[in-house]
């Protein structure tokens, strides 16, 4: 299901834009990461001080039915803002593949949990080695397993 509540989509246009064109065709369109072939799947967290429903396009990372959020934002030296949404609530988070939609927990991992998911972070999208080597903050990877 979906989580309730008022939607605030993103203030930057070509996020808000993606998220709009991947959910409006079920994932047929907006599917990559624009002039890129590697995926991406829509993420919908709940504002850890807003409360409200947002949404945020990220890289697929997937493995045995569990995927990761790797926060990135380009190497930027801070965590984008979803990384506290999920922090504050977990157990409130939709993942979007293509059509399938479920509802996840979120986890973060460390150590060789984490060093495992991100080989497979850098496997599916090779930039992100890039953008850890572009910032002095150690770059989260946040799993979403499916609720029990
Ligand atoms: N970002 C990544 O970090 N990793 C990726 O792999 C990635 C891939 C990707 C692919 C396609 C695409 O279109 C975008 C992609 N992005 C990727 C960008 C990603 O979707 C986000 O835009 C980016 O990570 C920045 O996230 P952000 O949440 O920091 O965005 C800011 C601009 C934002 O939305 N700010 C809002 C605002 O109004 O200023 C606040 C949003 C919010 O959740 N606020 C919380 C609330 O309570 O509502 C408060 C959060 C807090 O600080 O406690």
């Amino acid at each position: 299901m979906p989580l309730e509540g008022e939607y605030e989509p993103s203030p930057e246009k070509w996020v808000r834009d993606q998220v709009e064109a991947y959910e409006r065709s079920g994932g047929r369109e907006a599917n990559t990461l624009p002039g890129r072939p590697e995926p991406v799947v829509v993420f919908t967290t709940r504002g850890a001080k807003s409360g409200k429903v947002r949404k945020n396009p990220l890289m697929k990372v997937e493995h045995d039915g569990v995927y990761a959020m790797v926060a990135s934002q380009g190497g930027a030296p801070k965590h984008p803002t979803w990384y506290f949404n999920l922090k504050a609530h977990p157990d409130e988070v939709t993942v979007q593949d293509g059509e399938r939609v479920w509802d996840g927990v979120a986890r973060e991992v460390h150590g060789e949990e984490k060093a495992q998911w991100w080989e497979r972070a850098v496997a599916a999208f090779p930039d992100y080695a890039e953008y850890q080597q572009k910032t002095d903050r150690e770059i989260p990877v946040v799993l979403v397993e499916p609720k029990a």
